[in-house]
């Protein structure tokens, strides 16, 4: 926590010097409450649970989630949605989705419900489930794509039919304690909240119906609740210098024997007979061994810099031998993102987290060609290429102002090398360490840069 205060703190400091207008903003982001994401303010994971009819004993309810984050996927192996009962109530019968555990049924003699736990968790079926246990919106093994790249996607529902529950608006009680996962933890969720009922098409869209109660519950990501350290990390190289910025050693983790293997380790053979024995069951990462230790490394190589244009390349490689990243997503912010003339084999939207600050954009793949991050290995990599139109005022190769401010993968943040082990402008690591005065080292820094600028 303190950790990625003091970065962002860093990367503030860096920002004053062209933009004053961010500091206001960058103060409110030093101290973000726990799951408070700068770039996506709103983003949370919004569950919203309809009652559509009352039964004998209970009622019938559409349960939905909307995955309203702007570029935060839910992956493989997908939600599990928990939640404890207000009272005695059971689960009849499930579509679109099952609970994980039956529990103890015993007092039931005629009809066995499908879950009589107190606190049932609930997860998605999987795609090509059985016509008889769909429904709409269901059956995609819990993988939601997010709100900003596709919200069709981003929608998961099931049907239950609960007993033992109250049979009105009156008698129903809320359940609490709702808990929400992703692939693993991250996720806080609110309180169940009565909203207006809902008002919603029929599967023909030729017919409005209502709910007869409906209620919402919104969880939150914190990666701080995630995970002890980052999972990804950023590496920086630029047309001007040969020396690569690697990423800071021990980012997401440092070595030892037990945490990583070798490209050509054993285990990776024998891995390959056992995943295939065990497919339903979830691996544990397997990661390459590197000096940083992440999942993937996000790599930032200014490329060119033309006279009104400059050109980045990025690369996103993957170091677990386990994870394939289905649908992967890369947010950067930089202040020229603004400017995007063209972006070569990514898809890419900008985000707006303010209305007035346009610097952050989300990449993520082409269907069928690259929006599969292959496990790692010769294919673990995907790579585009990003043209800005240069806005002349700001734009500068000096002080790493052509590197990105954050980069987030999947939805967590990347570590970023601190600022001062940038790739520099040629011979200014000559006058970093000499004594001429500040005022010699600015003549002779806007000299060069005027250089590189229009000879390029
Ligand atoms: C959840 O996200 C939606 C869509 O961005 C937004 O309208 C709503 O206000 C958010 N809810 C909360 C509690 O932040
Ligand atoms: C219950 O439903 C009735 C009729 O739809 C409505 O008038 C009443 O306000 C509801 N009561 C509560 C507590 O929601
Ligand atoms: C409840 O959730 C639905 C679906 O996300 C949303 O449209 C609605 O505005 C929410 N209601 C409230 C009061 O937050
Ligand atoms: C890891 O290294 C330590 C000391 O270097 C050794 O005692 C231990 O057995 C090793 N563990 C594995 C799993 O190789
Ligand atoms: C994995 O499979 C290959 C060929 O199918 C076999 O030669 C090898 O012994 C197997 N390894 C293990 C650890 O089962
Ligand atoms: C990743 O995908 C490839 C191609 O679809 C497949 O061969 C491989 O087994 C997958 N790896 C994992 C870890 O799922
Ligand atoms: C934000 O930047 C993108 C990328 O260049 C541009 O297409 C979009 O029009 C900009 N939006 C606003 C509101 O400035
Ligand atoms: C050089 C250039 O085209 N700059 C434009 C970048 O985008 C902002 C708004 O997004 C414009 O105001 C600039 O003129």
């Amino acid at each position: 926590m303190e950790f990625y205060n003091g970065k962002q703190q860093q990367s503030c400091t860096f920002r004053e010097l062209k933009f004053v207008a961010l500091i206001a903003l960058c103060l409110i982001l030093i101290c973000p409450a726990d799951s408070f994401d700068p770039l996506d303010p709103t983003g949370n994971v919004t569950i919203r649970w309809d009652i559509m009819s009352w039964t004998s004993d209970g009622y019938l309810a559409t349960v939905t989630l909307f995955n309203f984050q702007l570029y935060r996927n839910i992956m493989n192996p997908g939600w599990s949605l928990g939640w404890t009962w207000a009272k005695k109530e059971i689960i009849w019968a499930m579509m679109g989705a099952q609970a994980k555990e039956q529990g103890n049924c015993a007092k039931f003699k005629l009809k066995i419900p499908h879950s009589c736990k107190r606190n049932p968790e609930v997860v998605d079926l999987l795609p090509g489930a059985p016509y008889n246990m769909q429904y709409t919106n269901c059956c995609k093994g819990g993988v939601l794509t997010s709100w900003g790249q596709d919200p069709t996607g981003a929608v998961s529902a099931f049907q239950l039919g609960v007993g033992l529950s109250g049979t009105s608006n009156k008698t129903v009680k809320l359940p609490n304690n709702f808990k929400l996962m992703g692939p693993g933890p991250g996720y806080s969720c609110g309180p169940a909240k009565k909203v207006p009922a809902t008002v919603m098409f029929t599967d023909d869209r030729r017919r409005k119906t209502q709910a007869l109660m409906s209620w919402n519950v919104t969880c939150t990501y914190s990666q701080f609740l995630a995970y002890k350290n980052p999972s990804c990390c950023v590496s920086l190289s630029a047309f001007y210098n040969e020396q690569v910025t690697p990423c800071p050693t021990c980012s997401c983790g440092c070595q030892n024997n037990d945490t990583c293997v070798t490209k050509d380790s054993k285990i990776l053979k024998e891995d390959g007979n056992d995943t295939r024995k065990n497919m339903d069951i979830t691996p544990k990462p397997l990661l390459q061994c590197t000096h940083h230790l992440c999942h993937v490394r996000v790599h930032w190589h200014v490329k060119d810099n033309y006279q009104d244009y400059w050109r980045v390349k990025i690369a996103i490689i993957n170091f677990d031998f386990r994870m394939n990243y289905t649908q992967w997503t890369l947010v950067a912010q930089h202040p020229n993102l603004n400017n995007v003339t063209q972006v070569y084999s990514f898809e890419y939207i900008p985000l707006l987290p303010y209305e007035s600050i346009n610097d952050t954009g989300m990449f993520y793949g082409l269907k069928y060609y690259n929006d599969l991050l292959m496990e790692a290995g010769p294919k673990g990599n995907v790579q585009s290429e990003v043209l800005m139109k240069k806005d002349k005022k700001t734009f500068t190769l000096n002080q790493g102002w052509a590197f990105p401010r954050r980069v987030y993968f999947n939805g967590d943040e990347c570590m970023l090398p601190p600022p001062d082990s940038y790739p520099f402008l040629p011979n200014s690591a000559h006058i970093k360490h000499t004594t001429i005065s500040l005022m010699a080292a600015y003549v002779i820094f806007t000299s060069l840069f005027h250089l590189v600028v229009t000879n390029l």
